[in-house]
């Protein structure tokens, strides 16, 4: 089992609601199991259009033995569940769903990197990552 931490942004719809499904969609992933869940926040958008809805963001610790590029594959899925369509690079989403850090590994390439490189500038991850590690 890998110990993950998993960022959850919304910033459209019911953003509570969203984010509420998507924790439950990861907990019902095969051999994935939630340990933690942060506290929601409301943050301001960071980038993106000008104009755009406030996000809800919050962080999951998870233990998985899903490998870090399946579990990538999965965590689409959900955002595709959820109405999520294609959007601008930082533009509004119903649900985003990011690997932050998946144990102590190291990944980079075309579809996936690891630490996620923007999570350390990152007020709306840092703050509810503190909850929960
Ligand atoms: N996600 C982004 C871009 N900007 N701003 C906030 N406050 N919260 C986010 O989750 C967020 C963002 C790209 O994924
Ligand atoms: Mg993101
Ligand atoms: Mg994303």
């Amino acid at each position: 089992m890998a110990t993950c931490y998993l960022g959850i942004g919304s910033n459209l719809g019911n953003r509570r609601k969203n984010i509420k499904l998507a924790v439950k969609k990861v907990g019902a992933l095969k051999d994935t199991c939630i340990i933690k869940e942060s506290s929601v926040f409301e943050t301001l958008p960071v980038g993106g259009p000008a104009g755009q809805p406030n996000y809800f963001n919050s962080v999951l610790k998870i233990q998985t033995k899903v490998p870090p590029l399946i579990l990538l594959k999965k965590l689409k899925r959900i955002e595709k569940e959820l109405g999520r369509g294609p959007s601008l690079r930082f533009g509004p989403r119903t649900i985003d769903l990011d690997i932050l850090l998946y144990a102590d590994k190291v990944i980079k390439n075309k579809k996936l990197t690891i630490p996620h490189p923007r999570m350390f500038l990152r007020d709306f991850v840092i703050k509810p990552l503190k909850e929960v590690l």
